[in-house]
């Protein structure tokens, strides 16, 4: 039960000036936000496949996926719509223990993160390793709801949260920085809220 008082006791921390990127507000809640309906993705056929360009290089099944090393992460997290969450908590796998599985180093300097519900968006492999995102699969503790992206999204804390693709089928390597959904329609090929890039040109 939330009582009146445990609620009242919940307010933004003092640091909150410096930890809010500009134009952004908190907000205590979680809010839900996607292109269309989740899409059914049944850990039973689960796979989720490393390419390059149309060639795969590696797939894992939520089994072998499960057995990969975990790492945990704890912080903030900013959409492009201006709400900011503080305090969020993470586990999955690293990038880079994904890529060490694989046996390989990132054979180009760009990748679509691709869904299971065809959205996609473009990341810079150097915002991927170096500890800075993984392929999450428990929030707060738990198993990531489907609403949120479970049962695997990736996570890129330091990137405007559109790069956090939900529901994730896999990686796609690229030679060129190829714009994904949001990208095409305007948004930043970037994405730094600490520099306010929201749209093409900011
Ligand atoms: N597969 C997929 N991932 C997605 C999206 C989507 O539509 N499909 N929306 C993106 C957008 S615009 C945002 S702001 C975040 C929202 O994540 P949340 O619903 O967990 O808050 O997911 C991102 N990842
Ligand atoms: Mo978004």
């Amino acid at each position: 039960m939330v009582t009146r008082g445990f609620v009242g006791r919940r307010r933004a921390p003092g640091d909150t000036g410096t930890r809010l990127p500009p134009g952004q507000y908190l907000t205590q809640d979680f809010p839900i936000l996607q292109i269309g309906p989740n899409p059914e993705v049944d850990l039973a056929t689960w796979r989720f496949t490393l390419r390059e360009g149309a060639r795969p290089i590696k797939s894992w099944t939520w089994q072998e996926f499960e057995a990969l090393p975990r790492t945990a992460w704890h912080g903030d997290i900013h959409c492009v719509t201006k709400w900011s969450k503080f305090d969020t908590a993470w586990e999955g796998v690293s990038v880079d223990d994904l890529l060490a599985d694989a046996g390989i180093a990132a054979p180009t300097d760009y990748l679509l993160a691709e869904g299971y519900d065809d959205y996609t968006t473009n990341l810079p492999v150097a915002d991927l390793v170096g500890g800075q995102a993984m392929i999450a699969t428990r929030y707060a503790g738990a198993p990531i709801e489907p609403d949120h992206g479970g049962p695997a999204r990736l996570f890129v804390p330091h990137l405007y949260f559109w790069k956090s693709a939900k529901w994730l089928k896999g990686l796609r390597f690229t030679r060129k920085d190829e714009a994904g959904f949001w990208e095409m329609r305007g948004y930043h090929m970037y994405g730094d809220p600490w520099r306010e890039q929201r749209y093409t040109g900011d």
